[in-house]
């Protein structure tokens, strides 16, 4: 490769720009969009996207952090990669949070982010937004950074990291560019997309895993977000096994809640307490390993891109390193040689599907608002969750039907990062809607952010739950601390006012009826954002359901 590359005529490269240059490589590797927030840092490039615009769209942002979560939503709704634009210093922390959130959840997110002059990094002469080691920063955000040096960097660089993000553990990557750098003119050629390429399925690892599942007399499925783009797989592989499939936060719509064996988080915890035999797929594993517990008579076979991960906790009995979907055809191939006489297990899923439905029936309104919204949102409509009781309980009840149509923040659970993500979801995915729940706490961190829906029209829905309070915080006070209430109360504004103030349709609705009919004139309008504010009380907590102890080893 790189012998006949040093043949080609010098005829080939052309002199450009690093912005240029930068603007036409993300355009070749299939990127529409950007979402950014400009400063004099950045201002070469930025006029290459100008010059560019009718082959990439720039979303600007009212905040940093706005434009890295938009990119988040985008990326997690199309899973392409997508990418966001700041300046150095305060801008790349600005946006950090979101940054980590895309690092949780494998989110092949591209940060491009400026630098002070090339010659004075490291220096300390106080430039504008200079930062003690913006490098290493960043290298203890994302797996694979680089800083642009050259015009011709640009196109090799963006090509390098756009592979990584999708190559072993995918996840988000970030590329320097010094102010002085993106001006510079160089010869150069462009970079085709490289190809991503995956390790070799491990044929005794699959020998292996077929075994022990096709014997197993309690077999469990335990689904995350690594298990996203093979809905399929899994789905076949579970009625072939008639096994269970947990799901709880990024594995929610891998398997369709309307089939029997899509279990969830406290019925999952039951059923791993009987397993004999799980099969873990793009998960961490948290929920059980943290939480539930393992002995010797439970063999764990796991499946993850991530060759670190398998053995993080505990060695399990196979581990099969690549792409979800790949490895499970190959397993679904495999199984019938080895696989056990599987009667039906729906009718005893039906029943204990039953049971936890009486038990979660306390979680009231919640259920009834979320019941609303599930009435409203079509099949294929995203529902954005937030760290707020009804997201809480979204998790466990609001039955999702497809992939990628259920988006979670995973472990960072981090508030507020609801809203921004939301918006770039919807911007992405114009076809579908889009809903975002939020808490009156988490929506006002990004709550500026309704001036970007309006400026570029994104037909984001999205629902306030107003309680007055960090309320989650507040009922833990109240439940373990003797009621000593600190910092938790909330001095709101308007939220109807608000929105409106921005220029979007805003209404209040008072009931899981009310709320429907918002909804579906909400859904109707798709030229601008809705807002829906709904009042609530304090909630009955739905904590017993998801911290839950130990059930096995002990
Ligand atoms: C970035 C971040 N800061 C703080 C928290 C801690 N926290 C979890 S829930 C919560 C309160 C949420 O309030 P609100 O959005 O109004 O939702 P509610 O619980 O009232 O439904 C807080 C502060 C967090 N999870 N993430
Ligand atoms: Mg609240």
């Amino acid at each position: 490769m790189a012998r006949k590359r040093n043949r080609q005529p010098a005829a080939d490269a052309v002199a450009t720009t690093t912005a240029d240059a930068a603007v036409a490589a993300l355009v070749a590797h299939g990127l529409d969009t950007i979402y950014a927030l400009p400063g004099i840092h950045n201002d070469d490039f930025f006029d290459a996207l100008a010059k560019n615009a009718g082959a990439i769209r720039t979303v600007h942002t009212r905040h940093e952090a706005g434009a890295a979560y938009m990119a988040l939503g985008a990326a997690l709704a199309t899973d392409k990669p997508q990418t966001y634009c700041v300046v150095p210093g305060p801008g790349l922390l600005n946006a950090s949070a979101a940054l980590l959130t895309a690092y949780g959840m494998n989110a092949p997110v591209l940060a491009l982010i400026g630098q002070i002059p090339q010659d004075a990094i490291g220096r300390g002469l106080a430039h504008l937004h200079e930062i003690r080691d913006q490098a290493g920063i960043i290298a203890r955000l994302v797996d694979v950074s680089a800083r642009i040096r050259a015009p011709a960097d640009a196109p090799r660089l963006i090509a390098k990291a756009i592979r990584a993000m999708f190559t072993g553990r995918p996840g988000p990557a970030a590329l320097e560019c010094a102010i002085d750098v993106w001006g510079q003119s160089g010869k150069l050629r462009a970079v085709a997309p490289l190809a991503v390429t995956s390790p070799p399925i491990d044929q005794d690892a699959i020998k292996a895993a077929v075994k022990r599942a096709g014997a197993a007399k309690r077999p469990l499925i335990v689904a995350g977000g690594g298990a996203q783009d093979a809905s399929a797989e899994v789905t076949e592989l579970a009625h072939l096994l008639q096994a269970p499939v947990l799901s709880y936060r990024r594995g929610r719509g891998v398997i369709d809640d309307r089939d029997p064996l899509s279990v969830n988080l406290p019925l999952g915890r039951e059923l791993w307490a009987e397993a004999d035999v799980v099969l873990a797929v793009g998960t961490h594993l948290h929920m059980p390993l943290l939480h539930w517990g393992i002995d010797r008579d439970l063999a764990i076979i796991r499946v993850d891109a991530d060759p670190q991960e398998p053995a993080r906790f505990a060695k399990p009995k196979v581990a099969l390193i690549g792409n979800a979907g790949p490895i499970l055809r190959r397993l679904i191939a495999a199984l019938p040689a080895h696989n056990a006489r599987r009667p039906s297990r729906a009718e005893e899923l039906r029943e204990r599907h039953a049971r936890m439905r009486r038990r979660l029936a306390k979680l009231e309104p919640q259920l009834a608002y979320l019941g609303a919204i599930r009435a409203e949102l079509p099949e294929d409509g995203i529902f954005v969750d937030e760290v707020t009781q009804i997201g809480f309980v979204s998790r466990l009840a609001f039955p999702v039907y497809r992939p990628r149509t259920y988006i979670s923040p995973g472990y960072q659970d981090n508030l507020g990062y609801g809203f921004a993500t939301a918006l770039g979801a919807q911007d992405a995915r114009r076809d579908v809607p889009v809903l975002s729940i939020n808490g009156d706490g988490g929506f006002l961190f990004t709550a500026s952010e309704l001036a970007t829906a309006i400026r570029h029209r994104i037909p984001l829905v999205s629902i306030v739950f107003n309680d007055g309070a960090f309320g989650n915080v507040r009922r833990i006070q109240e439940e373990r601390y003797g009621n000593r209430l600190i910092a938790s109360d909330l001095a709101n504004p308007d939220f109807v006012g608000l929105a409106q103030s921005f220029g979007a349709a805003a209404v209040r609705a008072t009931n899981p009826d009310e709320l429907r009919q918002a909804l579906r004139s909400a859904f109707a309008r798709r030229d601008g954002p809705t807002l829906i504010e709904v009042p609530l009380p304090a909630l009955p907590s739905p904590w017993e359901f998801i911290l839950m102890g130990r059930v096995r080893g002990g």
